[in-house]
């Protein structure tokens, strides 16, 4: 296993519409795990391929819950099948380091996919899982959680991050 580098905003990478998953194959059994492993050294608790710079259909979240009943969620090609009621979550992101904010969501979601063999999963989400599923998605298709924010929030990102770029000259 290797840890990847994840890429950071504005890389271009984090716009592009990921590709859907046509063979799953060791190679992309390999890109899954280092996936999961980059999200536990980071440590976060999701990701998407194209945050390590692989444009595919591809996700894994570990929320690090016991109360969770799931572990590592592996989705290849994920659909989401049922979106419910609305819940705001303060997010994160890898991509977006050291800014955080809060986002509107659904609050429940079933989202079908595949698992790291091909096998078809179901994940009955609510709360942080429905919400961490919704932000990693979004992910696939170029979206990040800062466009999700009102036009003054997303104001003082920019300012933030504009501030923070000086200073890490
Ligand atoms: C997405 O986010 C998410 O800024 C996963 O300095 C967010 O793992 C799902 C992280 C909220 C559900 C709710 C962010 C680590 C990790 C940072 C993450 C940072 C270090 C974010
Ligand atoms: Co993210």
């Amino acid at each position: 296993m290797a840890q990847l580098d994840i890429c950071t905003y504005p890389d271009p990478v984090l716009r592009q519409k990921a590709q859907s998953v046509e063979i799953i194959d060791g190679e992309l059994q390999k890109l899954i795990d280092d996936m999961a492993e980059t999200m536990y050294k980071a440590p976060g608790i999701g990701l998407a391929a194209n945050q390590v710079g692989k444009p595919v259909r591809v996700l894994v979240i570990d929320i690090q819950k016991e109360e969770s009943d799931y572990g590592l969620i592996v989705l290849i090609n994920p659909e989401m099948m049922e979106a419910k009621g609305e819940i705001s979550w303060e997010e994160g992101c890898l991509s977006v380091p050291e800014f955080y904010a809060n986002v509107k969501r659904y609050e429940e979601v079933v989202v079908s996919g595949m698992d790291r063999r091909g096998d078809k999963v179901e994940i009955n989400a609510e709360g942080l899982l429905a919400v961490a599923l919704q932000h990693e998605m979004d992910h696939l298709d170029g979206k990040l959680f800062i466009d999700h924010l009102s036009p003054v929030t997303r104001d003082v990102f920019k300012r933030k991050w504009k501030k923070k770029q000086k200073e890490a000259v």
